[in-house]
């Protein structure tokens, strides 16, 4: 899953695609180095970010979730409002990754009355206070109980769950040992029932282990932790840097590793 944020304020990649032909260029980009869905999200939901009114969020990504679905490709929409979700699925898209884990009924509203796949992600509070000293007892327990209950919420309302996956939400009310112990419980995660996303490109925590700041700097880092949970049978990995992670990934197939733990 390639990410293009067609945002001025992401926190590795603001201002790069917020014109919608930057974009769609991009994502051609993406597609050509192996990505099989490009995941267009509007609203930054960085740590401390504000929220974006619903129309701004829906008029920076139905052009190019109209571009992407016209030229057939796989698209899905990182939103957490319903009426952006709604919109880009009348624009072609065909999965909703949703960072609040649809916990507004609205959403799960959108999803029940369409064919689509979901992605079902765990964030503790919201972003703008979620890094806020974050509290587990048992981080991987919590979450995974947390993914199970909102994929439960999609099935009671008529979600066949073939269309779910799940995330543990990598950096969204989670520290440096909250990441790194989900990372470790990726092999449970990936047999908790669902396919699982790992969405750790480039994220704090890798700068915080490698000393790199500059988070598009990130590169050799966020590889690793793809190949890592790749190899432990995460299924979908949502990657800024599509080639050089599709380029180590074969390098795992050719192992013998199961990089898609389809075995
Ligand atoms: N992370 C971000 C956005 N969407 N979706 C899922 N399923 N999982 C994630 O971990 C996830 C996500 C944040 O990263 P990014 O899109 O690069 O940045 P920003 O939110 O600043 O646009």
């Amino acid at each position: 899953m390639g990410i293009l944020n067609v945002t001025p304020d992401s926190f590795s990649d603001g201002g790069q695609f917020a014109d919608s032909r930057a974009a769609i260029c991009h994502a051609r980009e993406m597609i050509t180095a192996g990505a099989d869905i490009i995941d267009v999200g509007g609203e930054s939901t960085r740590p401390g970010s504000d929220e974006l009114s619903e129309a701004e969020e829906a008029a920076r990504v139905l052009p190019v979730i109209t571009a992407l679905a016209d030229e057939g490709q796989v698209v899905s929409v990182d939103t957490r409002h319903a009426s952006v979700a709604k919109a880009a699925l009348a624009a072609g898209a065909a999965i909703i990754n949703d960072v609040s884990g649809f916990r507004v009924p609205a959403m799960v509203e959108v999803v029940a009355e369409s064919e689509v796949g979901c992605v079902v992600m765990h964030m503790l509070g919201e972003p703008k206070s979620m890094q806020a000293n974050p509290e587990y007892n048992d981080v991987v327990a919590e979450v995974s109980s947390y993914l199970l209950a909102q994929a439960e919420v999609l099935g009671q309302a008529g979600v066949d769950k073939q269309r779910i996956a799940i995330d543990p939400g990598p950096g969204f009310g989670k520290t440096r040992e909250h990441n790194l112990a989900l990372l470790r419980a990726t092999a449970k995660m990936a047999a908790l029932g669902y396919p699982l996303v790992a969405a750790y490109s480039r994220k704090a925590f890798i700068g915080a282990i490698t000393g790199v700041q500059d988070a598009a700097q990130r590169l050799a880092g966020s590889v690793a932790v793809a190949l890592w949970a790749a190899a432990q049978g995460a299924r979908i990995l949502r990657v800024h840097d599509v080639r050089p992670t599709v380029e180590a990934l074969r390098v795992l197939e050719a192992l013998g590793a199961d990089p898609y733990g389809t075995a």
